[in-house]
């Protein structure tokens, strides 16, 4: 649930406010992308001026959404109020804050997202989690709604984008009614073309012929753990080194993994060298518990970590043994 009090004053900051500098995680995703151009269209409208930020990049199998080359690494000299998307908790935005922490605690800074249980960024304003939203737009749609924001077809075609992406298509766990009520409207007030989109979707997320053999290669590098309920894989430094600018090595994988039959949960470790980070999907509420475990966070079914200090083989082993664990607990 929103505080309706925090709606209102988001009204307020939002109103007295001419240029707004909208914040996403260091790792954008569809929904933070998704909901940080719905906020650009809403706010244009309202004659704003507003700014782009992620301190990471926008990956390619995002540039389906107009308007996310405008999304900058470079921090505005001036402006009133900042809205962070899809992203409450540090870990999620661990670049942005070590370069503009002080910066943000200087201007009024609200915080819009659906992840929960964790720790929020400190020094903002408020914060407006709502855990039962399915996606930051779920979130947004009924803000908008309540402070008669305009919603033009842009601002709802991104939103139902959002919407798409964190809920895999409206088929993830954490689609409720609301969830649906919310699409269905964005869809009718935005005459959207769900087909159009989600093919749009595809094509940028297509992959590259030659990273089928790197699939390939990952397939086959997979362990089964705990009676084939979990698959891992470690992608080697070498692999992450050459194709990390290029693709994600664990969606590459993460689903042929998980849905092998009998898997429950499918782990991919990445090692960058200095940090391995580590993936989980799972087909049970599991990966948010075990991620929170091991100094990450996330959505029951989807989760990751990063770890700069234990070596692979121990970290691998200590995962494998939260991730039974946590199977285990189930029955
Ligand atoms: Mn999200």
């Amino acid at each position: 649930m929103i505080k309706r009090s925090d709606i209102i004053e988001l009204g307020r900051l939002v109103d007295n406010a001419k240029i707004i500098l909208l914040l996403q995680p260091d790792k954008p995703d569809g929904d933070s992308l998704g909901s940080m151009l719905g906020l650009e269209e809403i706010f244009g409208d309202m004659g704003k001026t507003t700014h782009m930020f992620t301190a990471g990049r926008v990956e390619s199998y995002l540039s389906h959404l107009p308007g996310w080359d405008r999304v900058s690494s470079d921090w505005p000299d001036k402006y009133d109020l900042a809205i962070l998307v899809d992203s409450a908790v540090p870990d999620q935005s661990a670049r942005m804050l070590s370069a503009h922490h002080p910066a943000l605690r200087k201007r009024p800074f609200v915080i819009i997202d659906h992840h929960g249980g964790h720790e929020v960024i400190d020094g903002a304003t408020f914060a407006m989690v709502d855990p039962k939203a399915a996606a930051t737009s779920e979130m947004l749609y009924k803000i908008s709604k309540t402070l008669k924001w305009p919603l033009n077809e842009r601002a709802c075609e991104r939103l139902v984008a959002s919407l798409f992406a964190d809920t895999l298509n409206l088929t993830t766990p954490s689609v409720t009614t609301r969830t649906i009520e919310v699409f269905a409207a964005l869809v009718k007030q935005g005459n959207v073309n769900v087909s159009a989109l989600h093919r749009a979707f595809r094509e940028s997320a297509a992959t590259d012929p030659d990273l089928l053999a790197v699939k390939g290669q990952l397939l086959e590098a997979v362990e089964f753990f705990a009676d084939g309920q979990i698959a891992l894989v470690v992608a080697p430094q070498a692999m992450v080194k050459e194709y990390r600018q290029r693709t994600s090595l664990s969606a590459l994988v993460m689903f042929e993994m998980l849905w092998a039959r009998g898997v429950k949960v499918a782990a991919v470790m990445s090692d960058y060298g200095t940090i391995i980070r580590t993936s989980l999907r799972a087909r049970e509420p599991i990966a948010a518990k075990v991620a929170t475990v091991l100094g990450g966070g996330g959505h029951p079914m989807a989760a990751a970590f990063g770890d700069d200090k234990t070596p692979l083989d121990e970290l691998k082993t200590k995962l494998v043994l939260e991730l039974a664990k946590a199977l285990r607990e189930l029955d």
